[in-house]
């Protein structure tokens, strides 16, 4: 399978609100050596880098004035006196009228809805390059069948104008709507990180040509707390074609491959010629943020039952936070997949 690279992503490390302090993140650097170190251990792949991304890639996922503010936010910053991440203290709060502040403070606010996650000197590039190698990798599936972006940041909290939950371009929306700008009819995006991908869900809430489905735990005891509820169908054009499926604390493999079950039914009804796969592993039963008990021989067995929808498929990295399983826990599920499709089965 091919690996597409952002070689540059250790220049992004943020830092987040945990436990009453602000801590470094646990979204960092080593999560992605560690990934590159398990697949080049089994000798796994072809690995290239990410090409410069066509801004139409952006602008068909995000607002032009969303990715103008993540742009310009850290010198805004700097240049209003601060220093450290840039980081918000304030949203639109309930009831009120969301309108846009002129402070950098307060556009901090406006354009993200978590604590977890701030901007740093590098933050927009480094975001930018990861999104350029999953659109990269989504462009590759036409002749390759399959591919991995192994990228961070992630992307699948971040909503077309809203940062948040480590994420700040949404990768995986951006693969899919190149899939979708390279032939294909219909793209699904099958979600199967810990959390719920609202990020993905927002931007293609009112689409029928993108279909989202998400298996997370659910969001009435765990992040992202306002979304991922069953009830969300889509509206507009898009209703019926987003499919949540939370899951209760605690969830282990049989449960969750029950899920995975209805995902992919889901996904094979929608009649989808092409598949963005949001790829964490956060649901790993010793993640440190997360409660999900699956072990790392479930993994392979996740990547063969993906297989099977039979269409061309771009991996997106997105979560998992143990660092030291992480790899060996993407690396299954990518030779899982790629052993069932060798297989034919
Ligand atoms: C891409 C992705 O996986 N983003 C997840 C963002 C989660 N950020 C909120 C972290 C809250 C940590 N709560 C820890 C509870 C530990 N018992
Ligand atoms: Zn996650």
């Amino acid at each position: 399978m091919l690996v597409v690279t952002s070689p540059d992503h250790g220049r992004h490390h943020g830092s987040e609100i945990y436990n009453g302090a602000v801590v470094r993140s646990f979204e960092c650097p080593e999560r992605i050596a560690q990934v590159e170190r398990a697949l080049r251990d089994i000798g796994f792949g072809r690995f290239i880098a990410g090409k410069p991304i066509n801004p139409r890639d952006l602008l068909n996922v995000h607002s032009r004035q969303y990715l103008d503010f993540l742009a310009t936010a850290y010198p805004r910053w700097q240049a209003a006196g601060h220093t450290g991440d840039a980081m918000a203290h304030t949203w639109p709060a309930r009831a009120v009228d969301s309108r846009r502040p002129n402070g950098i403070v307060g556009q901090l606010g406006f354009h993200s809805f978590a604590a977890d996650c701030a901007i740093t000197p590098n933050t927009f590039d480094v975001a930018i390059a990861g999104a350029s190698a999953a659109v990269r990798a989504a462009s590759l599936t036409r002749t390759e069948g399959q591919a991995f972006a192994m990228v961070r940041p992630p992307g699948h909290h971040a909503t077309r104008d809203q940062f948040g939950g480590y994420c700040y371009i949404n990768n995986s929306a951006a693969a899919a709507q190149r899939l979708l700008d390279d032939g294909a009819h219909r793209v699904a995006v099958l979600d199967v990180d810990y959390h719920h991908g609202n990020g993905t869900q927002d931007i293609f809430y009112a689409r029928s040509d993108v279909v989202t489905c998400s298996i997370h735990a659910d969001p009435s005891g765990q992040f992202p707390w306002f979304f991922g509820y069953a009830e969300e169908t889509g509206v507009e054009s898009g209703e019926g074609a987003n499919l949540n499926l939370p899951l209760p604390r605690g969830t282990g493999i049989a449960q969750w491959r029950r899920a995975l079950d209805t995902a992919l039914a889901f996904i094979d009804t929608a009649q989808c010629d092409a598949l963005v796969v949001a790829l964490g592993v956060d649901t790993f039963e010793h993640d440190p943020i997360s409660d999900f008990t699956l072990s790392s021989a479930d993994y392979p067995g996740i990547g063969a039952a993906i297989a099977q929808l039979a269409v061309p498929t771009a991996f997106v990295m997105e979560g998992g936070y143990l660092t030291d399983a992480l790899g060996r826990n993407v690396a299954g599920v990518l030779s899982g997949f790629e052993a069932a499709r060798t297989a034919g089965v």
